[in-house]
């Protein structure tokens, strides 16, 4: 890809929290987005997980609701180089759903995807064990629509763009299949700390 690496226009002032290469975006927190943020109203949400599991389903706004809460404050890292610190989101653990639909033995990877048609690919290990969100709640306030409310995907130990913004579901699947940016050149697993940003990194 013909982008310049290590370069981001601001100074750099260094931080052991920040992966290499990114830098600290302070207030701001950019939009990204590939589509039209989509009016969703959270009547009209749904999320479902289906594919390599033992009992498939969809949950409601009010189901999701239902299971426990869960909240996650913490950092995060977009492949464009920005990171926010100590942010704070508030939802359900992914491990929730899971433990509900149970993924088969034979399942290794996941494709998220959004009310939108965005897809994102993640290793299963990825989304389990504490590490994964469906993230409703921003600063103790609804998420805004633009980035990605009603719900988003939350997994904030990768690259943002693995978090995807109004989450419809997850598909389990036995093997790794690239989503919207993994297709368009980007690392399949994406960690900022060993700054997989490209296929090939
Ligand atoms: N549906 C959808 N989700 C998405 C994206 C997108 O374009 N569409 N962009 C990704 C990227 S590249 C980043 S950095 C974050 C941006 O989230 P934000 O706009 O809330 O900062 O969302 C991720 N999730
Ligand atoms: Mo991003």
């Amino acid at each position: 890809m013909n982008v310049t690496r290590g370069f981001t226009g601001r100074p750099r002032v260094p931080n052991a929290a920040l992966p290499p290469g990114q830098y600290d975006a302070g207030d701001d927190w950019p939009v990204l987005s590939a589509e039209v943020t989509p009016e969703l109203a959270p009547a009209d949400w749904s999320f479902r997980i289906d594919g390599l599991v033992e009992r498939p389903r969809s949950w409601s706004w009010e189901q999701a609701h239902e299971l426990p809460e869960s909240s996650y404050e913490g950092d995060i890292h977009c492949v464009t180089s920005w990171s926010k610190f100590g942010v704070r989101f508030g939802g359900v653990s992914l491990d929730a759903f899971l433990s509900v639909v149970r993924p088969h033995v034979s399942a290794t990877h996941v494709v998220a995807y959004s009310h939108t048609g965005y897809t994102a690919n993640l290793p299963l290990a990825d989304v389990t064990g504490g590490r994964a969100w469906i993230a409703w709640e921003y600063d103790g306030r609804p998420l805004a629509p633009e980035h990605g409310g009603p719900a988003r995907l939350l997994v904030p130990h990768l690259y943002f763009w693995k978090s995807a913004k109004w989450i419809a579901g997850l598909r389990i699947l036995d093997h790794d299949e690239p989503g919207f940016w993994e297709g368009n050149g980007y690392h399949a697993r994406g960690n900022p700390w060993e700054e997989q940003r490209y296929s090939g990194d």
